[in-house]
């Protein structure tokens, strides 16, 4: 692991940026907005997803959502989606933070917590060890939480086609992950920003695009503090 990736980071260090949410939610619509916005200002920044976001990591992903593992053990899901965390941090996440990239990433930990504690009720102090082991001190800065009842995600993902092993779980399932999310904001509300995803297209993405310049704006202001200090 490497120690110039900590919790409290360097003002060289690039910028970790989650975005967080059920099925439907909006954020494959929003991220590139995003890093457009991020771009705009001057800030160089990659896109990525979880799972996958290198090749290793999206072998597994192709395991993870194929329809044909239904039934997969709950705990073999865990650990596969740590072990293509664990490339994704790796080959894409590290190199870019370290490089001073910001990196924009369609879901991370907190979706282990939401999908594999609240939807599968996995004992969260499990998915606790796991985030230790594979990341050690690093968290995302910000993560923008995309809120929506599940009946309405569903409902958007499903118009576009097949559903995968994850898109074909209960409402119940959903409304239990949608729950730890929650939670997770409450409790974090440092680095948690709600989004409310059920308002029309432009309404989020223009909540989205605000919490994003607030950011951007609190980092450079922390950074000509370090300077001048
Ligand atoms: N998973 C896990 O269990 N544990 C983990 O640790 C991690 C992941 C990291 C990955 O699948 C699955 O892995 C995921 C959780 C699990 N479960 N599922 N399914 P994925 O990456 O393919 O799934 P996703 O992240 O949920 O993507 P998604 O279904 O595409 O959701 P989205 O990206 O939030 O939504 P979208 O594609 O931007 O929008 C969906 C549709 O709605 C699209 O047609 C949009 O045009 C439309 N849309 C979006 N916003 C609006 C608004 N505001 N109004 C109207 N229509 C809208």
């Amino acid at each position: 692991m490497n120690p110039a990736i900590t919790a409290n980071p360097s003002p060289e260090r690039g910028r970790f940026i989650t975005l967080e949410g059920i099925e439907g939610a909006g954020k494959s619509t929003h991220i590139a907005h995003l890093a457009a916005l991020l771009a705009a200002s001057g800030i160089q920044v990659v896109t990525t997803r979880e799972p996958g976001g290198s090749p290793v990591a999206e072998r597994i992903r192709g395991l993870l959502i194929d329809r044909g593992n239904a039934g997969m053990d709950e705990t073999a899901e865990l650990l596969l989606m740590f072990a293509a965390r664990a490339e994704h941090l790796a080959k894409t996440i590290r190199p870019a933070l370290e490089s001073g990239i910001w990196v924009l990433c369609d879901r991370f930990t907190d979706a282990t917590y939401a999908y594999q504690g609240g939807g599968r009720g996995l004992d969260p102090a499990r998915i606790a060890l796991l985030e230790s082991l594979v990341q050690g001190e690093l968290r995302p800065d910000l993560t923008l939480l995309f809120d929506l009842p599940p009946e309405l995600g569903l409902a958007r993902a499903r118009g576009r086609g097949a559903a995968d092993r994850f898109e074909s779980e209960t409402l119940e399932f959903f409304e239990a992950v949608r729950a730890v999310y929650l939670e997770r904001a409450h409790a974090n509300p440092g680095r948690y920003r709600l989004i409310d995803a059920a308002a029309l297209l432009p309404v989020v993405s223009a909540q989205a695009n605000a919490e994003i310049r607030v950011f951007i704006e609190a980092q450079r202001r922390d950074r000509a503090g370090a300077i001048t200090s």
